[in-house]
């Protein structure tokens, strides 16, 4: 323990905030990580096109991950320099399939997914799941479980039956739920003439998918505004998917924070869907002009994110999951770096005199409420998160970009 966390620990305790119990409740927060950061979304099935479905990976730093064994490498490397409880969020398009043994996404198996799950245990990570409805020549135009053309949708309707049954399978072999959430790109360029037949399909699709019951699931669905290409109309909207799991017990509403106009104030959701929800999945993004899936970093935004988790006591209900792919950029530092951030954001909102501060709301102190929350910026943060990284054997802010450099020096750059 540095005199410097001593310093930090006593200034936060003037004003009623108990440090040691910030950090420990740190420590019990799990962030799963996307694990298509590494490959710019590009998955190991042969054959596969571009990424398509309105996202977009830009930028060409060498050297991302083109099989299993560099993915699970590159994130091996990332791990370790990231504090706390990990979990790997996974998509259907990371099977490692037996080359003598293919299979269509339709009919993938849990053996497909058999390497990850041992990775996981090396690791002592936790998965997520995601089935994969995007580049692919599956979908027709541009559709998949709200397709008019009944042979696509049934092809998509089985590749989320059999995606729910892998994640149930992780959920067993791991003794941990497992997330399995959709997300499917339909939607439609220019004007449409018929907004609601797609929206009937798609809940019938969803209604066949979700009809078994499986232990350990835990589902999801995600919505979006709009995607490149598809700006007219949307078919899975926030407004659609919110009726729809409202009314499908069992199912939640998973929130990317770049699905929403970008005035939109995600934070604020949460505090609504938490009074009608039991648990709130999470993508978190950071946008720039649109859904850009920017790599995270401690932004006003971020922070009121982490704050308003913090404030509703809702680390244990809120599933934090993250969502960028930047190609522009060294991938494994992106991973580092964006997820650090996500904690620091949680440190910081931890680290709030949170019952002070509602004290001073209901009783309409609005003088202090604005003063001591501008003031919270000048606390010294930073000496209670280095302190944190010490405990958790990872490196400060400062001490990993050159290691992660040298990695990138003598293993990634070998891959032409
Ligand atoms: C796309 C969604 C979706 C994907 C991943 C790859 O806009 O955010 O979650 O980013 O599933
Ligand atoms: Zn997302």
């Amino acid at each position: 323990m540095t005199e410097y966390y001593e310093y930090a620990r006593r200034r936060y305790a003037a004003i009623g905030v108990d440090v040691e119990a910030a950090l420990e409740r740190l420590a019990e927060t799990p962030i799963s990580i996307h694990c298509w950061q590494g490959d710019d979304v590009r998955g190991f099935e042969t054959g596969g096109g571009e990424l398509d479905g309105g996202i977009q990976v830009t930028g060409q730093h060498p050297g991302a991950a083109r099989t299993p064994q560099e993915l699970m490498a590159d994130f091996g490397e990332a791990i370790a320099r990231i504090p706390g409880p990990k979990r790997i969020n996974l998509h259907a398009i990371y099977a490692v399939v037996d080359p003598d043994d293919p299979v269509g996404r339709d009919a993938l198996r849990p053996k497909d997914f058999a390497p990850w799950v041992e990775f996981a245990r090396r690791n002592g990570l936790g998965i997520d799941f995601n089935p994969t409805l995007f580049s692919s020549p599956y979908m027709r135009d541009g559709l998949s479980l709200s397709s008019p053309d009944d042979e696509t949708r049934q092809y998509w309707i089985r590749h989320c039956q059999a995606s729910r049954r892998i994640a149930a399978w992780i959920a067993e072999q791991l003794g941990d739920d497992v997330l399995c959430n959709i997300w499917i790109p339909d939607g439609l360029k220019d004007i449409p003439a018929d907004r609601i037949g797609p929206r009937e399909r798609l809940a019938d699709s969803l209604d066949q998918i979700f009809a078994e019951p499986l232990d350990g699931v835990i589902d999801s669905v995600e919505s979006k505004v709009f995607g490149i290409g598809l700006e007219s109309y949307t078919v899975g909207s926030h407004d659609f998917y919110l009726g729809y799991a409202l009314t499908r017990p069992g199912v939640l509403v998973l929130i990317d924070s770049g699905h929403f106009h970008p005035t939109e104030n995600v934070a604020d959701k949460l505090s609504s869907l938490l009074l009608f929800f039991d648990e709130i999945p999470m993508h978190v993004t950071r946008s720039v002009r649109w859904d850009s899936d920017h790599v995270l970093v401690v932004d006003n935004e971020l922070l009121g994110i982490a704050r308003e988790i913090v404030r509703c006591h809702a680390l244990d209900r809120v599933r934090i999951g993250l969502d960028f792919f930047d190609g522009s950029v060294n991938r494994v530092a992106a991973w580092i770096s964006g997820t650090r951030a996500m904690q620091k954001a949680l440190l910081r909102a931890l680290l709030e005199p949170n019952k002070r501060l509602r004290e001073h709301q209901d009783a309409a102190r609005w003088t202090e409420l604005l003063v001591e929350q501008d003031a919270l910026y000048s606390l010294p943060f930073g000496a209670v998160w280095d302190e944190y990284c010490r405990r958790q054997g990872v490196p400060d802010d400062w001490s990993w970009l050159a290691d992660v450099q040298a990695y990138e020096a003598g293993v990634i750059a070998a891959r032409s």
